[in-house]
C-alpha cells in the first residue's frame, strides 16, 4: 500500500521528493545565452524513487537523479533521468524501498543481500566519452552522456577491482589521466584503500592498495603533478555500530584529521601520514599543485562537525549554522620529517562546493568559484521558512587564491544557490575567462533556475537565466562537457 514519505527535514520544503524525470526543450531564457557555450552541464543529486524502507535523517541516501543542460546555438535543452543503479532496478521491480540506512547493509531487506548498495547520487564526471555517476560506497556507474541511459557499473576493462570509487576523482588536463581511489575498498568499514590511475582511454595503468590508519570518510582528495593526498576525516565507522542500528559514522575529533601522501606513481610503502592536531573538518578540494618537494593543497576547512547527522557518541553535534568555515592552504613539505602540514588562510569566509578552470587542475592556478553564505544579506523567513541545512548558500563567489580577493553575487532573499561550475570560454582562453553556471533554488515558487554569469564579473549578476518549469531538489556536484 502506498504510504506518505516520512516527516523529515530532508523530505520537506524545497527538498520535498520530486521523482520527476523530464525532457524540456528550449528552456525559457531571460537575457542572452552566449553563442560560444556549446556543451552540456551535468549535475546530480538525491531524489528517492520510493518511500524509504526506514526513516533516516541522512540526506545522502536517496537515488541519484542526473540532470543535463545541453547548450547549443543559444538554446538550452533539459533532461533528467534516474541513475539506474542495481538498487534502483531492484526496488523498481519490487515496487518499494528494499535498502535501509546509509552505509548499513544490516538494515536491508534480506532479498537484496550482497547487492551493490550505491545510489550514484554524489557527482558526475565525463571521461573517455563516458558519463559516470558516482557514489563513494560503490563502483562508478556508466551512463550515456546524450540520453542519460544507464549502462551499468564499470570495472574499467576488468582491472578496477575495488568495490568502491570516489565521488571526487580528478582529471589531469595535461595527459587526460583519471586519478581515482576507493576507500572501504573491500566492503563497508574495511581499512583497505585502493588507488588507481586510469589513462585517457579508460585503461587502468597504475594501482596501489594500502591500509588506512582507521576506517573513516575519505570524501575528496588532492592530485598534483607528482603526488596524491588522501584526507581522512574524524568520522569513523565499524560493523558493531552498524549491527546496533546506530548512525554509520561517529564524530571523533580527538583522532584529528590525517592526510596520507603518496607519490602519484608510488607504491604502498611510500605513503606518509600527516596530522592536523586540532578539531577540524575538511570539506572539498579546491585544487592542489607541487613544486617538486612541497605540495600546496587548497581546501575548505570547517572548525567543527559539518555532518550533524553523524554526531559524537552520545549524540552531541553543533548547529550547522554556528560552524566557521574557510578556504585554507595546507602545505606538505616532503623534504622534511614534519608530520603537520603548514596551514594558511586564503579566505576567512563561509564557502563550499568549489570549482576551478579544469585546464588548471593539478597545477598552479589563480581563480576559484564557490557557493557561499554572505551573512550581510537578508533572508525572507516569512516567504521561505527556516533555511535548510542541506542548502545554506545565498551567494556565488569568485576567489582569487593568490590575493585572497573575494567577489560575490547574492541570489536574493528568497533563493538558495547550488554548486557553481566553471565553463572555459574556449580552449585558448586565459584562466578564468569563461562562464559560471549554477542552479538557483527559488524557494517560495518551488522552481529552479539555471543562471549563467561572466566568471570574470560575477558581481554584475547573470547574463542569462534559463527557467525550468520544475524544481530540482538540492543536489551535490556537477561538471561541464564541451561539445567537441
Ligand atoms: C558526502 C556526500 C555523500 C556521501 C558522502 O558531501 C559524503 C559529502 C551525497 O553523498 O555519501
Ligand atoms: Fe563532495
Amino acid at each position: 500500500m502506498a504510504k506518505k514519505f516520512p516527516e523529515n527535514l530532508n523530505y520537506s520544503g524545497f527538498d520535498t521528493p520530486s521523482r520527476v524525470e523530464a525532457d524540456v526543450l528550449d528552456l525559457e531564457v531571460t537575457g542572452e545565452i552566449p553563442m560560444e557555450m556549446n556543451g552540456t552541464f551535468f549535475r546530480v543529486g538525491p531524489d528517492p524513487q520510493f518511500q524509504p524502507k526506514i526513516n533516516s535523517p541522512i540526506f545522502f541516501n536517496d537515488d541519484g537523479m542526473v540532470g543535463s543542460f545541453k547548450f547549443k546555438d543559444g538554446q538550452v535543452d533539459f533532461r533528467s533521468r534516474y541513475a539506474q543503479t542495481d538498487r534502483y532496478r531492484a526496488e523498481k521491480e519490487a515496487r518499494r524501498g528494499l535498502f535501509g540506512d546509509y552505509r548499513n547493509p544490516y538494515t536491508d531487506d534480506p532479498s537484496v543481500e550482497g547487492m551493490i548498495r550505491g545510489t550514484a547520487n554524489t557527482a558526475v564526471i565525463v571521461h573517455h566519452g563516458k558519463l559516470f555517476a558516482l557514489k563513494e560506497d560503490s563502483p562508478a556507474l556508466e551512463m550515456v552522456p546524450d540520453t542519460l541511459e544507464t549502462i551499468g557499473y564499470s570495472d574499467f576493462g576488468g582491472k578496477f577491482t575495488s568495490e568502491t570509487f570516489t565521488a571526487h576523482p580528478k582529471i589531469d588536463p595535461n595527459n587526460g589521466e583519471l586519478v581515482a581511489f576507493g576507500y572501504s575498498a573491500k566492503g563497508v568499514a574495511t581499512l583497505d584503500t585502493a588507488y588507481y590511475v586510469i589513462d585517457r582511454n579508460g585503461q587502468v595503468v597504475h594501482e596501489v592498495w594500502f591500509d588506512c590508519p582507521r576506517a573513516g570518510f575519505i570524501h575528496d582528495f588532492a592530485v598534483t603533478e607528482n603526488f596524491v593526498v588522501f584526507p581522512l576525516d574524524n568520522h569513523t565507522i565499524n560493523t558493531e555500530r552498524l549491527k546496533a542500528g546506530k548512525p554509520a559514522f561517529v564524530w571523533q575529533p580527538e583522532l584529528h584529521q590525517m592526510f596520507g601522501v603518496l607519490p602519484r606513481r608510488g607504491e604502498a610503502k611510500d605513503i606518509r601520514w600527516f596530522t592536523i592536531p586540532k578539531k577540524a573538518f575538511h570539506g572539498h578540494t579546491v585544487n592542489a599543485w607541487d613544486d617538486g618537494t612541497t605540495i600546496h593543497y587548497d581546501t575548505t576547512l570547517a572548525d567543527d562537525n559539518v555532518f550533524a547527522f553523524f554526531p559524537e557518541e552520545g549524540g552531541n553535534a553543533p548547529n550547522v549554522f554556528d560552524i566557521n568555515n574557510m578556504v585554507m592552504r595546507l602545505t606538505f613539505d616532503m623534504s622534511s620529517d614534519r608530520t603537520e602540514p603548514g596551514q594558511t588562510v586564503i579566505a576567512p569566509v563561509m564557502a563550499e562546493l568549489p570549482s576551478i578552470d579544469p585546464r588548471y587542475d593539478t597545477r598552479p592556478y589563480t581563480h576559484a568559484f564557490l557557493a557561499s553564505i554572505d551573512p550581510s544579506k537578508p533572508y525572507d523567513f516569512e516567504k521561505c521558512g527556516p533555511p535548510s541545512p542541506n542548502n545554506p548558500f545565498n551567494s556565488l563567489m569568485h576567489l582569487n587564491v593568490r590575493t585572497g580577493e573575494v567577489k560575490r553575487w547574492f541570489a536574493g532573499p528568497t533563493c538558495a544557490v547550488q554548486e557553481p561550475v566553471f565553463v572555459p570560454k574556449s580552449d585558448t582562453a586565459e584562466e578564468g575567462e569563461g562562464y559560471l553556471v549554477a542552479l538557483v533554488n527559488r524557494l517560495p515558487e518551488r522552481l529552479s533556475d539555471l543562471v549563467i554569469l561572466d566568471a570574470q564579473d560575477i558581481e554584475a549578476g547573470p547574463i542569462a537565466t534559463a527557467h525550468l518549469p520544475i524544481r530540482l531538489r538540492t543536489g551535490l556536484h556537477g561538471c561541464w562537457m564541451p561539445s567537441e
